[in-house]
């Protein structure tokens, strides 16, 4: 069997960094090329292949694939919920010509495989928001849900028309210690740790009974690979899969951080991204990954607040 070359675009992001360290593990460090417009994330410099590229320059994301002679890619590269709405042109623009570039080269070039990260953010205002199934009303508010919505649709058209197999899910919120967050609604659960360590307080943007699906990095990384690792007949949509952990509020991590930092305290001063998450599922139904391709979660909010801890003490040696 051909080995797989794996070229990540848009590594530099909370989620492309850890899932390079981790696909490097699965399939050897020189067998996954790491990308991005900016320079190498510092986990990433001296670690294994790395390209500056844009993800949007079709042109040179060809020329890398057939250079390094690519068999996957997964592309990261997009605009999130409160960037894009502070740019929503912008953010359709690269959250979707990126995705079709790669989509069309994955047909021409023949990849074995293509990866695209969805969101819950499909999900509005009229989605029954407890719960939320795998197949249900769904009209986004924001540019970034539209985006992956539609994104979702092209993946499942490429797959219908093509016979590409490209896979997804609707991530939740992510929170990591290894990668910083950009520029998302759900940002507000990483900034917590590290402000509880620095500072023993925070304040909140979103309101304290805001309740969201989220996830650790880590089941999210799990989850992404066994996904891809599937044999493709366990895979029973080309759209994306609803994925999920948890789901809590503001008050609720805060009080988990209390368990172990007693006098941390923590006030709220919502912002536009109130709205936003408003417009979110509180709950996700994700049985039919479960059922599907065997997903299942393994941090729940305590073990993952002592994780997250537990970590950044190490890393910024509060
Ligand atoms: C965001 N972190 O906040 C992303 C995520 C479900 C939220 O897609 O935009």
């Amino acid at each position: 069997m051909k080995q797989e070359k794996i070229l990540i675009i848009g590594a530099g992001g909370q989620i492309g960094v850890e899932l390079a360290l981790a696909l490097r593990k699965v399939y050897g460090t020189d067998n996954v090329v790491a990308s991005d417009i900016k320079a190498a994330h510092p986990l990433l410099k001296d670690s294994g292949p790395y390209a500056i590229l844009n993800a949007m320059d079709a042109n040179a994301t060809l020329e890398l694939v057939k250079k390094e002679g690519i068999t996957q890619i997964y592309l990261l590269a997009a605009l999130l919920s409160a960037t894009g709405e502070k740019d929503p042109k912008k953010a359709w623009e690269i959250n979707m010509q990126s995705l079709l570039q790669t989509l069309e080269l994955g047909v021409q070039e023949k990849l074995t495989k293509i990866y695209w990260p969805s969101s819950i953010a499909v999900f509005g205002r009229s989605t029954p928001h407890h719960n939320t199934p795998q197949e249900t009303v769904i009209e986004p508010q924001t540019v970034y849900g539209i985006s992956k919505y539609a994104g979702e649709l092209w993946c499942q058209y490429y797959n219908q028309r093509w016979g590409l197999d490209v896979r997804s899910l609707r991530y939740p919120g992510l929170i990591s210690w290894k990668s910083e967050p950009g520029g998302g609604t759900t940002d507000y659960a990483v900034e917590i740790y590290h402000e509880a360590l620095k500072n023993k307080k925070y304040t909140s943007f979103l309101s304290e009974d805001t309740y969201l699906p989220m996830m650790y990095m880590d089941d999210a990384i799990r989850g992404t690979i066994e996904l891809m690792e599937a044999p493709s007949e366990k895979i029973k949509t080309r759209m994306a899969y609803n994925l999920s952990a948890m789901s809590f509020s503001p008050k609720e991590i805060a009080a988990s951080i209390q368990k172990h930092i007693p006098d941390f305290t923590i006030d709220y001063n919502p912002d536009f991204r109130q709205k936003i998450a408003d417009g979110w599922p509180k709950s996700i139904d994700d049985s039919a990954a479960r059922e599907h391709w065997g997903w299942k979660n393994e941090f729940d909010l305590d073990n993952m607040t002592a994780d997250m801890l537990l970590n950044l003490k190490a890393k910024v040696g509060h």
